[in-house]
This record gives structure tokens, C-alpha cells and sequence, in this order.
């Protein structure tokens, strides 16, 4: 794997590709939410570490700043690549695997970062019981020592069981500045989180704590700024649209939540896209925030 070009001990905030790529967002909103990615975890004092496959080398810190041809690719077509696709993207050389939460934490533990940022993580999906459609994002979140920053689940899952699973993986759940895990597109859920954070010098702490017990992954749930969300209501009227007509297509696997996130964006005319640039802008920066706490904490 290529290694990052900066030294471990500069806070560092690693990215996901796939919600960049033509399966997260659509162009050219999908290059503007990379720029405000890159830019806000500059801004907050972080090196930003995006990861993807390309030519069949996994990446933690696509060289997107120097080389404009890699930003253009990493907004173009892609394959979806989960933990479990890195060997077979990179045995059999695809041109670009975009990583998702799961693949990007996987390659991001590898060389020693400790925060990363995506817009929101998969989860169990309604309807699991008889699909089994629970996403990979959960089992590697638990499973490296890593923070992640969302605006909690995508709105179109099964919120309430996503947060029973994290307890059953043993994943701290902090809300930022909340009390209610965020609804993605919209501040609140209405689903208490088990605890509150308001700084990043307390997640810094609670990490090192949780990290010296030997645990795995936190997520830390920050909700959209309320300039950009959209209500609650408005939202759930749109995800039965957007489900329906996944539904109707017999979509299955993978493919579900890129044709979900699209059918969401035309259910609400396209309202979803400005408000999943400010989500994942403001958890690039908030995550900035706690990998500067960290290596704070660490001196
Ligand atoms: N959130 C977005 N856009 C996305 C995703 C999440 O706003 O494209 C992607 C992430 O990469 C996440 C993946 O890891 O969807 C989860 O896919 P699945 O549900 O198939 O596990
Ligand atoms: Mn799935």
C-alpha cells in the first residue's frame, strides 16, 4: 500500500472516494463536496488522507492537490469497493475501486490514523430481517481503533435497529453537541444517543480511555447544521418515494444505497444534494478538530 507521505504523528483525517465518486453524489455537486471535504479538514488544522483504489493500489492520501487528473477521476464512474472487495480490487487491478466506510477505515488503520470523516455511515437496512441487508460499515467500525464523524445513518435505514447493533458491537455512540442521533438530512431522529459530547478535547479523552481498555471503533454523530437540514417530515415522505422505486427496480446488494441516494435526490427535487454537502463538510471539519485533540493529547 502506499504509504502516507506525511509522518503518522501529524493529525490526519482519513476520507472515504465512493460518496465522491458517481455512486455517492452527482456531478458536479460530487467535486464541490470534495473540495469542501479537503478544504474543511485543512482549515481545522488535519492533513487530509482521501482513500481509494486506483490501478489496483489501495490509497490512504490520493494526491488530489497536486494532480487535478486524480480529483476528475475520483468524481468519475467507479466500483464500489467494501472491506471484503480491497483484495479482489486490488488482485485483479481495477482502475478505481471508491472505497466506502468499511474499505476506508480498513485501509486507514493500517497506517496508524485515528479519525475519519464521511457523510453518513451505512447501517441495517429496513426490511433486514427477511433481506439480511446489514452494511459492512458497522462490523469495521467496530473492529479498528478509529473515530468516525457523521451526521449518524442514512435516513432511508432502520435507524432504531442501527443503534441496537452498535451497542451490540460494543461501538460508543457520542452525539456532538446533541442528544438525539442526527436523521442524515435531518437534525434529529427523534432516537436518543447514549451519550453527549461537547468538545473535541472530551472525544480525545474518551478515545485514549477507550483505546487503553483495548476497544475498537466510536462513532461520533453530528448533526447537520441547521441552516441545511431539511424537516424530518418532508424527508420521511421522500424516502417512502425513494424506496419504493428501488423497490419497483429490483435493485439487491450493493447497488441499493447508490440507487436510494439517487431516487432520494429527485424525491425531494434535488433539495438532498446542498444539504449532504454541508453534512459532510461540517463532519470533515469537525473530525479535524478531534485528530488535532488527539495528537494534542498524545504530546
Ligand atoms: N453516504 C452518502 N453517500 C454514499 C455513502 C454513504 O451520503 O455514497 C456510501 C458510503 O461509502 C457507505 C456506503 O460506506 O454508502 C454503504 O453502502 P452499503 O449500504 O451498501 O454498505
Ligand atoms: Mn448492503
Amino acid at each position: 500500500m502506499e504509504r502516507l507521505s506525511k509522518t503518522k504523528r501529524q493529525p490526519t483525517v482519513a476520507l472515504e472516494s465512493t460518496i465522491f465518486s458517481h455512486l455517492g453524489l452527482p456531478s458536479p455537486a460530487n467535486a464541490e463536496a470534495l473540495d469542501r471535504c479537503l478544504r474543511a479538514v485543512q482549515s481545522g488544522g488535519a492533513t487530509p488522507a482521501l482513500t481509494a483504489v486506483l490501478d489496483g493500489a489501495a490509497t490512504v492520501g490520493v494526491a488530489v492537490d497536486s494532480d487535478p487528473s486524480l480529483a476528475e477521476r475520483i468524481c468519475g464512474p467507479a466500483r464500489k469497493v467494501a472491506a471484503r472487495d480491497l483484495g479482489v480490487a486490488i488482485g485483479q487491478g481495477w482502475n478505481y475501486g471508491a472505497t466506502t466506510v468499511s474499505a476506508s477505515l480498513t485501509l486507514a488503520a493500517q497506517q496508524g490514523v485515528r479519525v475519519f470523516a464521511t457523510g453518513g455511515i451505512g447501517g441495517v437496512h429496513r426490511g433486514w430481517p427477511d433481506t439480511g441487508d446489514i452494511s459492512a460499515d458497522l462490523d469495521a467500525i467496530a473492529a479498528h481503533q478509529l473515530i468516525t464523524v457523521s451526521a449518524g445513518a442514512k435516513v432511508f435505514l432502520d435507524l432504531a435497529a442501527t443503534l441496537e447493533r452498535l451497542e451490540t458491537l460494543s461501538v460508543p455512540v457520542l452525539g456532538w453537541q446533541t442528544d438525539n442521533f442526527p436523521a442524515f438530512h435531518a437534525q434529529s431522529s427523534g432516537l436518543p444517543v447514549p451519550h453527549r459530547v461537547e468538545s473535541a478535547e472530551e472525544v480525545a479523552r474518551i478515545a485514549s480511555a477507550h483505546w487503553k481498555l483495548g476497544g475498537g471503533g466510536i462513532l461520533v454523530a453530528a448533526p447537520v447544521p441547521e441552516a441545511d437540514a431539511l424537516p424530518f417530515a418532508e424527508l420521511t415522505d421522500a424516502v417512502d418515494v425513494a424506496l419504493a422505486q428501488a423497490a419497483d427496480d429490483g435493485v439487491v446488494g450493493a447497488a441499493v444505497t447508490p440507487a436510494i441516494l439517487g431516487a432520494l435526490a429527485d424525491a425531494t427535487d434535488g433539495d438532498s444534494v446542498p444539504t449532504n454537502l454541508a453534512l459532510a463538510e461540517n463532519n470533515a471539519s469537525i473530525a479535524a478538530q478531534i485528530a488535532v485533540a488527539i495528537d494534542q493529547l498524545e504530546q
